[in-house]
Order: C-alpha cells, then sequence, then structure tokens
C-alpha cells in the first residue's frame, strides 16, 4: 500500500482557527525529528489562521512522558485542543512496544477523561530513516496532518454547542 503524503489535505475543509487555542506538547527524544513535527503544526495552525499568542509548547523528555503533558494543559491552561508530538524508533528490545502503546492508550484516555481533543500525532517507525521521510520529507509531516485534525475537532466539538 502507498504511502499517503500526511501534508496532503483540502485546504477548503479546515475551518479557521482564528479564535482556537492550541497546546503542544513535543517529546525531546529525536528531537531533530519532533521538532521538524514541531514547526510543521505551528507553521499549519497560523496558515489557517491561529494566532502566535494562542499556541504553547511545552517540551517533555520523551515520548512516554507525553500523556502527562497533556494532562498538564488539560488541568491548568485554558487550551480547546493538545497536540502530542513524538517519535519512537524501532531498537533492539521491547522499549519501543512499551512506549507506543503506553502513549497511544494514554492519549485515547485524555481524550475521553476531558472531552477534549488530544491528537495523536506520534511516529512510530522501524529506523530513522522512516521518521525523516515524514517530518516534511517524502511522506510530508505527520505534524502538519495533527494541526489540520486539532482544528477539525476543534470545530466538531463546538457545532454541538
Ligand atoms: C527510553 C526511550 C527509548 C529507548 N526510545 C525512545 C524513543 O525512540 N522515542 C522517545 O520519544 N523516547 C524514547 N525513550 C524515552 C521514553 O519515552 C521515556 O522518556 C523514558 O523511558 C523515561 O520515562
Amino acid at each position: 500500500m502507498a504511502t499517503r503524503d500526511l501534508s496532503a489535505y483540502d485546504v477548503n475543509s479546515v475551518p479557521p482557527a482564528e479564535n482556537m487555542r492550541f497546546g503542544v506538547v513535543v517529546a525531546e527524544w529525536n528531537l531533530q525529528i519532533t521538532g521538524a513535527l514541531a514547526n510543521g503544526a505551528v507553521d499549519t495552525l497560523k496558515k489557517h489562521g491561529a494566532v502566535e499568542d494562542n499556541i504553547s509548547v511545552k517540551y517533555v523528555p520523551g515520548t512516554f512522558e507525553l500523556p502527562m503533558g497533556g494532562q498538564f494543559f488539560a488541568e491548568m491552561d485554558n487550551v480547546d485542543a493538545v497536540i502530542l508530538l513524538g517519535c519512537v524508533i524501532q531498537g533492539e528490545t521491547r522499549h519501543f512496544d512499551y512506549i507506543c502503546e503506553a502513549v497511544a492508550q494514554g492519549t485515547k484516555d485524555l481524550n475521553l477523561k476531558y472531552n477534549k481533543p488530544f491528537i495523536f500525532g506520534v511516529l512510530t517507525t522501524n529506523d530513522e530513516q522512516q521518521a525523516i521521510d515524514r517530518a516534511g520529507g517524502v511522506h510530508g509531516n505527520k505534524g502538519d496532518e495533527a494541526a489540520v485534525t486539532a482544528i477539525k475537532m476543534i470545530d466538531l466539538q463546538r457545532s454541538f454547542k
């Protein structure tokens, strides 16, 4: 199956983000990759109208800590959505599985606990090249996809109010 371009989307399907507030949590592990994800996410939020003052970026040591960082936003900041950005690269041990499992479940739990969108912007790859390819490389940028998802989910939630 062909890998889709993570940065390709219908621009007209994205609602305006002027009055939306975003938290972005970035894992410091594989920072070359996660920094590129963060740049992509912030640029895409701004492209759709989000203002700098309404985008708060915080760092956690690794992908395992992303849900905790998301919870801090939920408890202590009035954001409309939180984007979690990390990169886990398969190594020789089972660490990969434990971290991926924990961050996926943790993110899902945050969504349901706080009734707020927490976006899963985590790359889980077999090697570094696959990560580079998805952090602004040949397969686009997972950060762009996460930003678009955050905007759409906030808009969806507001449509129920
Ligand atoms: C320990 C670890 C390993 C082996 N690999 C990664 C990784 O590929 N990506 C990542 O974001 N973090 C990794 N970590 C760190 C864990 O996420 C976590 O920060 C530590 O286990 C401390 O809880």
